[in-house]
């Protein structure tokens, strides 16, 4: 093919948003000249807005361009070019400076969500490598669903415990609860599954602090809803159909362990006081009334789904959330059946298996480990400033010299931003490896740059499993300097001496991941490699929707739950023996911190949350400017307490608590309830002279705390908001 010629070439986005779409990439003379989407049989895997401006992100200005070393302080900004063996000789002698003079564990690989479904590159490249080189201190925790993950596993023993999306349609009720999809991308094409039902006239409500998008466009019904507390509002349900004898007590009986001891709790004949829907009310700020009439409504129209993800789970005591809503699926039956759901991890049991790509690189790195490198304790994301800043001595358990950073802005994205930038000071080395000078590359020592998926092979899986798998072609070489982080990855191996690293092309481990792919995935048959490649995508075929838990409740004797009981776990012996404060074996209300009795709020009187952003994937592509023009990024404060503070629309403020100040213009709006003010999460921290942060990063107001089964709390927060 000569190189005038226009060619279209498939691929995806690789971060992590929750869709997985097709991108058809045009290119001539090796410049992507537009990017359109799938058009091809089947449902299509229709691209986003973000997607769509991608080219913009590859042609950015600002893409990272070669190696560069810091001249100026850390988080100033200032480098220099240096050559690629400069870069990797420092990053190489630094390893083994520190491994040496401390231990391995005094490197904290701080790798997270940049690549995520992707079987080549990912976080994996520098995992597989600190290995091999001998062990390091990683991370835990999951900022999106910690909380969801942990209920799924205590109740159902598993977290693939959901539908696809293609079964909303089958419902005849639906609760979107603090669920937003038409903003923030769940399953590829949710939305247009959610119109559908709307055009059967199923009835939809949304139970969220704000009016979203979503509210607006498929709900028939908007409950706003105090942060944090939707706990207690699922609890009351229960209440209602106890009382009202509106649950299935057969399939309590026959599916379920330990619905005795959560009625007792329900009721109050523990000696709690009685969960009623009045006295949720006066934690939830929900009407009795409305409590009431959502629980009627949930139990009798069966089948009837509950579709959450993260927010309201991603709170202060945030597990307790998840595990109130299977139970009231549990309580009405609504699981392992067609228009159901088990209101729990939405992981469906169909596609890839997920190990064909991480497991086949673990199995791969077996062979070649040395002595003593096992797997060090692991810092939960919320404690990584700490643990830097107060060591062994804070109760930590190492003493961190260096970090070094793939596929992440830990700066940005974890919590307190401020604490980050005290504690990244602190360290005597940082290696990050980017695409951009983000916040968190600011602190690098080295900076090394990164290619984007379009300068590279891999496979992809949609972020919550499903029914297709994309191929993302590479479209044009390298930009620049830039390589990857599997081929940085490689470079250094050498350098430290490492045997066995990596032997193989691209192709080669993608054809190894494929045949590993098929032989672990139940939806057969899958295409040969080659012909995969070309097509680019291969849409498994259902004859009808994939749901989770069909033979468990069909035929319970052969397929009992894989939960110690065998039983759906209402009341979770695990938890009762683990004994941590917080983690009661049944679903309890507890009260969150920072919430609305807590008497910090003399100081900061509003609820803040931080939601995920139609413009952006996390903090990636804040810096487009067709993104900048999609939406604007603000703080939407009601006109009560605008009126309050004298705020009109417009106006610049300054939102903040003892941890920072966030500089931001105000949206008044009735779309957010009175107490409660949000703001969109992933804009990048700019903090001036003043330590006001210009950018408007939600972190620099979060407390660095977890929920205590490891919840990441980022919608548990209180603040002020003024006139700048
Ligand atoms: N307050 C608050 N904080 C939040 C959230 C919230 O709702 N509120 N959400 C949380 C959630 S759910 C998540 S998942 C986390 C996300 O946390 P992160 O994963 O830290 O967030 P991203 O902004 O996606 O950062 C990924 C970075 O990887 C870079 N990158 C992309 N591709 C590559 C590559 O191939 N190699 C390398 N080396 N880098 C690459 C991108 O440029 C980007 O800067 O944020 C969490 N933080
Ligand atoms: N466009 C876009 N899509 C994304 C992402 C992105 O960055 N951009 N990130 C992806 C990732 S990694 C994740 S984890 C998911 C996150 O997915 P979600 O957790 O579902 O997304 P959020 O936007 O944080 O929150 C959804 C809704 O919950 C509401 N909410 C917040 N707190 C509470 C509460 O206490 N109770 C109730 N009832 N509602 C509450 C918010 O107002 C918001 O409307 O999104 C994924 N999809
Ligand atoms: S950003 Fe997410 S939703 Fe948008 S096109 Fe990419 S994968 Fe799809
Ligand atoms: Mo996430």
């Amino acid at each position: 093919m000569s190189n005038n010629s226009e060619k279209t070439i498939i691929s995806s986005c690789p971060h992590d948003c929750g869709g997985r779409c097709v991108l058809k990439v045009h290119v001539k003379d090796h410049i992507i000249t537009k990017i359109e989407t799938d058009d091809g049989e089947g449902t299509q895997l229709r691209a986003c807005a973000r997607g769509r401006a991608y080219r913009q992100r590859v042609y950015s200005p600002d893409r990272l361009k070669y190696p560069m070393k810091r001249v100026g302080e850390r988080g100033e900004g200032k480098f220099k070019q240096i050559s690629w063996d400069e870069a990797l000789n420092k990053v190489s002698s630094e390893l083994i400076r520190i491994k040496e003079t401390y231990s391995p564990e005094a490197i904290l690989n701080i790798s997270y969500s940049g690549n995520t479904g992707t079987f080549l590159h990912n976080q994996l490249s520098l995992f597989r490598l600190l290995t091999m080189f001998g062990g390091f201190t990683p991370i835990w925790g999951s900022a999106s669903f910690w909380g969801s993950l942990f209920s799924s596993e205590t109740t159902f023993g598993t977290v693939t415990a959901g539908h696809t999306g293609d079964d909303i349609p089958n419902a005849k009720y639906i609760i979107l609860w603090g669920w937003n999809p038409a903003e923030t991308i769940q399953k590829t094409n949710t939305a247009h599954y959610l119109s559908l039902a709307k055009e059967t006239g199923i009835k939809i409500v949304a139970i969220d602090p704000r009016f979203t998008d979503s509210a607006a466009a498929f709900a028939d019904q908007w409950i706003p809803i105090r942060p944090g507390t939707d706990t207690a509002m699922a609890i009351a349900m229960a209440y209602v159909m106890i009382t009202e004898n509106l649950y299935d007590s057969d399939f309590l009986e026959k599916y379920t362990y330990g619905f005795d001891k959560f009625e007792a709790y329900v009721l109050g004949t523990d000696d709690t006081p009685p969960k009623t829907p009045e006295w949720a009310e006066t934690i939830t700020g929900v009407k009795a009334e409305t409590i009431k009439q959502i629980a009627r409504q949930y139990a009798q129209n069966k089948p009837s789904k509950i579709l959450t993800l993260g927010a309201p789970g991603r709170t202060a005591f945030g597990e307790q959330f998840h595990r109130a809503l299977s139970t009231l699926s549990a309580m009405t039956g609504n699981i392992g059946i067609h228009g159901g759901e088990p209101a729990a991890f939405g992981l469906p049991p169909v596609g890839l298996h997920p190990a064909a790509g991480t497991g086949l690189i673990a199995r791969k790195m077996t062979g070649n480990l040395p002595e003593g490198a096992r797997q060090r304790p692991a810092l939960h994301i919320t404690k990584l400033w700490d643990a830097i800043l107060e060591g062994k001595n804070g109760g930590y358990p190492a003493d961190i010299k260096m970090a070094y950073i793939t596929n992440g802005n830990p700066v940005n994205q974890f919590m307190n931003s401020n604490k980050a930038a005290e504690a990244l000071k602190k360290l005597e080395t940082i290696v990050v490896h980017e695409q951009f000078m983000t916040p968190t590359a600011r602190y690098a020592d080295i900076l090394l740059p990164i290619n984007t998926q379009f300068e590279r092979n891999d496979i992809i899986r949609p972020w919550q499993g499903g029914p297709y798998c994309i191929y993302m072609n590479k479209v044009i070489d390298s930009l620049y300097e830039s390589k990857s982080d599997l081929e940085i990855c490689t470079d250094l191996a050498d350098k430290l001496g490492i045997n066995g690293y990596n032997d193989l092309t691209e192709d080669e481990w993608l054809r190894d991941f494929w045949e590993a792919a098929k032989d672990l995935t139940d939806s057969k048959p899958l295409p040969d490699y080659d012909s995969f490649k070309k097509e680019g995508v291969f849409k498994i075929k259902t004859d009808k929707p994939v749901i989770a838990f069909e033979k468990q409740i069909s035929d319970p004797e052969n397929n009992p739950f894989p939960t110690p009981s065998g039983k759906i776990e209402i009341y979770s012996d695990k938890l009762k023996e683990r004994n941590t404060p917080g983690l009661p074996p049944i679903p309890t209300y507890i009260e969150p911190w920072e919430g609305k009795n807590d008497p910090l709020t003399d100081k900061y009187p509003l609820q803040f949350i931080s939601t995920h952003s139609k413009r952006r994937i996390h903090s990636n592509m804040d810096n487009l400017p067709w993104m900048k023009e999609l939406e604007p990024h603000v703080v939407w404060v009601n006109p009560v307490d605008a009126g309050i503070r004298g705020l009109k629309n417009g106006d610049r403020t300054l939102v903040f608590n003892d941890r920072g100040k966030i500089s931001i213009k105000v949206k008044v709006t009735e779309r957010i309830m009175p107490g409660v003010v949000s703001i969109g999460q992933g804009a990048w921290y700019r903090p001036d002279k003043n330590g006001i942060d210009r950018g408007g990063c939600v972190n620099v107001l979060l407390k660095d705390e977890h929920s205590p089964a490891g919840a990441f709390c980022s919608n548990t927060c209180l603040v002020e908001v003024k006139k700048e």
